[in-house]
């Protein structure tokens, strides 16, 4: 009984946290961080960035592989393009929630 409250109260908990990011303008919520693209995926809708530290989601420098919130996102960007963009985590898949290039 105990435990199937739990488990309630953390989905609860997850419905609303969820609902709070789509809700809320992403430069409010997230750090500005700068990368570069190394490669854009627009089947996929994925971009891989070379990025700064991200302190909102706990990440040291690195290159990785993001989500992009609108695929059009990526309709402006370029292999090698210095960007600066904001990052969370959407429905547990790490996304790129804005993105702009800063040449
Ligand atoms: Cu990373």
């Amino acid at each position: 009984m105990k435990f199937s409250r739990i488990l309630a109260a953390a989905i609860i908990a997850t419905t609303l946290g969820a609902h709070a990011q789509s809700s809320t303008p992403s430069s409010a919520s997230a750090p500005v961080v700068e990368g570069e693209v190394r490669r854009v995926d627009k089947e996929q809708g994925k971009v891989t960035l070379r990025h700064g530290p991200i302190p909102n989601l706990g990440m040291d420098g690195m290159s990785m592989v993001f989500r992009v919130k609108e695929p059009k996102m990526l309709d402006s960007l370029k292999d090698g393009d210095k960007v600066k963009f904001t990052a969370d985590k959407v429905n547990g898949v790490f996304t790129v929630t804005s993105i702009q290039v800063a040449n």
